[in-house]
């Protein structure tokens, strides 16, 4: 089937925002709400096999600190420490700029140029996409997404396919016809679920884990690490349009 849209995830796919981005801002939220809860580096990798930030604090709770779970409405309180979190993810995105990974926007760019459709599947905050794609794309880069998907708009988070069946049927188009891209096995499962073909692109967090299923899996778009024909993909050490359109097939 022709290629008539391709699905972005957001975090670790078209920007490393995890360590450097959600991490802090997740820190400065607790310090704002007087805990003492540090995530490092090491400790926010292992966090992250829960997609959701609301879902994340959740699960750190239950292993770490789960008699604040017994408090009346612990949900009520875990939403309002995610709201300071956002408000600090916000701030940061604009002093700190985080660079989109290589090849993403030169793909954005021939995507658009061939009136391909982009979308957005993601697990976070849709406030916290579009100042990320404005961050570094422009003002104008949302309008270039016919769909974004984000948040809480979907019950059921990574790995559940929700958010890209949601997308799916805002953009009318059958799974077949589009391709996700995608940086982790939480995302993968995602999509695939969804019954899309999927690239991986893959980064610290996540190069260790099972992306059994993937049309492909790379280091990051700009750069295959294939410097010749592979069974599935034309000749490319990059992950450009016709490659997408040759694993749409
Ligand atoms: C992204 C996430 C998000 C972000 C934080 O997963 O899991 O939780 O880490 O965003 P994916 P929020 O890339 O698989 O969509 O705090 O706004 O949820
Ligand atoms: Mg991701």
């Amino acid at each position: 089937m022709t290629l008539s849209a391709v699905i972005f995830d957001v975090d670790g796919t078209l920007a490393e925002t995890e360590r450097d981005g959600h991490r802090v801002a997740f820190n400065l939220a607790f310090k704002e709400f007087s805990l003492t809860w540090q995530w490092d580096p090491a400790l926010y990798g292992q966090l992250l096999q829960i997609a959701g930030g609301k879902e994340r604090i959740h699960f750190y709770l239950e292993n770490h600190a789960p008699d604040l779970l017994k408090q009346e409405n612990p949900d009520k309180w875990i939403t309002k420490i995610h709201q300071a979190k956002t408000k600090h993810f916000l701030a940061l995105l604009k002093t700190r700029k985080i660079l989109l990974r290589p090849g993403v926007e030169r793909l954005i760019d021939q995507l658009r140029a061939k009136r391909i459709k982009m979308a957005i599947a993601t697990t976070t905050t849709y406030e916290n996409v579009i100042a990320l794609l404005e961050s570094t794309l422009g003002k104008e880069a949302p309008e270039w997404f016919d769909v974004i998907g984000a948040g809480d708009i979907v019950l059921r988070k990574k790995p559940a396919p929700d958010i890209y069946l949601w997308v799916l049927q805002k953009l009318a188009l059958p799974a077949e016809s589009c391709i996700a891209i995608e940086d982790s096995e939480n995302g993968l499962q995602a999509a695939t679920a969804a019954g899309i073909r999927t690239v991986v692109t893959v980064n610290g967090y996540t190069c260790q884990q099972d992306f059994n299923g993937a049309a492909i899996v790379v280091p990051d778009l700009e750069n295959t690490g294939l410097p010749a024909q592979t069974k599935n993909t034309p000749i490319r050490n990059v992950i450009d349009v016709d490659v997408l359109m040759h694993l749409a097939i």
